[in-house]
């Protein structure tokens, strides 16, 4: 049976914590479905931080099996950095990290495109994380893309790599400073590792699936990133809801154990697009520098606002969710007030749900809720008994608001800084 973990919002609610709290109850495969190295996860695991991007937060458990799923995109060498970086950090990966020969490949090819496609958007850029995640799926989806099996054939990869390079260089000419054969040997070098991790998913998951494993999915960014649901054209390339992880990883719906849906306790967002209950005054800069709201893989400052239960509610109707870990409780210790967005209202009328048409969301005013803060520590807590009144006050109308429970509370960046509710 399968627990699935997804972000609610706008992505780094802390999924990369939660996931690294149920890994270590006994996971045997922790899994990624869809997006690339543009996901920053950071888990503190006995004082120690750790960042992981592309591999599955799983790796952080002994024993635990990590498969990177077909729906991923995959910068090799970035895979690899990773792979060395926890092995300097003394965490053991030998025989622990799988990639799906299906995966597409990241090359540096895409992450040169993705830069000079954020040029040619000017001031309507998506404020990717420069990655070539969305040049790396439309070349998925216009079938020109090189998958991971591929690159084990060295005439295909390079003849294919050498395609797909002279139709960027025929729309972008000089522009492009890329030459192909630079990575063809740079793949030289990449070949006999990469065939280390490379696996066919479908006979693992199957086998996984008959035999009872007990798998952790993890979701990599967040559902209003999502390609369909999310703030399009402001969002990732790949389907960070549910949908995402069936197409990613073959899983059997009916061995769905649970899906957790991530919640931060108030709302960020890293790069360009509507945020409708952002805050952009003492508020804000507030929750950034409390909360530490710093881009994993970018190192951009994150956009800081309010709670907003529109788009939960949203998120939760997508991606129904069965419990809900809410995360950085810790961060609103210090508010006199803390105030939730409940509903969005254009011309005085009430929005029945979160819209798609964005010039509608430009006009949106967010009816707010406030909340009496607590104004006293809840770092560390683990009994929901120690929690203060308002801060459980505040908790139980989140709880109530999306009618989904929630079963885990996250009480600071470490592992054992959580409440977990019967
Ligand atoms: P991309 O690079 O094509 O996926 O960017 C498209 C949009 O998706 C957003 N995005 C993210 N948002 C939050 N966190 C992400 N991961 C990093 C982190 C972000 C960072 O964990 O902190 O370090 O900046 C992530 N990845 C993609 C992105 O900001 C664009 O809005
Ligand atoms: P992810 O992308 O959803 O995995 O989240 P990120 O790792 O990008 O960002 C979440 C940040 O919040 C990380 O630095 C975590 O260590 C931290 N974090 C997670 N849960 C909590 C919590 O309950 N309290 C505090 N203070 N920090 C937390
Ligand atoms: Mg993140």
């Amino acid at each position: 049976m399968a627990t699935i973990v997804l972000g609610s919002q706008w992505g780094d609610e802390g999924k990369g914590k939660i996931v690294d709290v149920i890994a270590s109850s006994g996971i045997q495969l922790c899994c990624r479905a869809q997006g690339g190295h543009n996901a920053g996860h950071t888990i503190v695991k006995n004082g120690t931080t750790f960042d992981v991007h592309i591999l599955p937060s799983g790796v952080l458990t002994d024993g635990c099996v990590n498969l990177i799923g077909s729906g991923c995109v995959v910068y090799v060498p970035g895979l690899f950095k990773e792979i060395d970086t926890l092995e300097k950090g003394g965490i053991n990966t030998k025989d622990r990290i799988l990639v799906s020969d299906r995966c597409h490949v990241d090359l540096d090819l895409h992450t040169k495109v993705d830069g000079l496609e954020e040029v040619e958007l000017g001031k309507r850029n998506i404020g990717t994380t420069g990655k070539g995640i969305g040049p790396t799926y439309s070349t998925k989806a216009a079938r020109s893309g090189i998958r991971v099996s591929d690159v084990f054939h060295k005439e295909v990869f390079d003849e294919k790599l050498r395609q797909l390079a002279a139709g960027f260089q025929k729309r972008y000419g000089s522009l492009l400073q890329y030459d192909p054969e630079d990575e063809i040997a740079r793949f030289d070098q990449y070949r006999e590792r990469l065939r280390e991790y490379a696996t066919d998913q479908s006979p693992l998951i199957e086998s996984a699936v008959r035999g009872d494993v007990k798998m952790l999915i993890e979701g990599a960014n967040a559902l209003m990133l999502d390609i369909d649901n999310g703030t399009y054209p402001y969002v990732t390339s790949s389907n960070t809801g549910l949908g995402g992880i069936f197409t990613g990883l073959n899983i059997h719906p009916r061995k769905i154990r649970e899906i957790i849906g991530v919640v931060k306790a108030y709302t960020t967002r890293v790069g360009s697009g509507p945020f409708p209950t952002e805050q952009l005054n003492p508020s804000g800069e507030k929750l950034q520098t409390v909360g530490r709201e710093f881009g994993v893989t970018t190192g951009r400052k994150r956009r800081c606002g309010w709670l907003d239960l529109v788009v939960v509610k949203f998120s939760t109707a997508i991606n129904w969710y069965d419990a809900l870990n809410l995360t950085k409780l810790d961060i609103l210790d210090d508010f006199d007030e803390i105030l939730v967005g409940t509903a969005y209202r254009v011309d005085g009328q009430v929005l029945p749900a979160f819209p798609a048409d964005l010039s509608v969301l430009e006009k949106v005013e967010v009816v707010y809720e406030t909340l009496p803060g607590w104004k006293s520590p809840t770092v560390g807590l683990r009994r929901w008994d120690d929690l203060p009144e308002n801060a459980k006050k505040y908790i139980l109308f989140i709880e109530k608001s999306v009618g989904v429970p929630i079963k885990y509370v996250g009480t600071g960046p470490g592992q054992e800084n959580m409440i977990i509710r019967d």
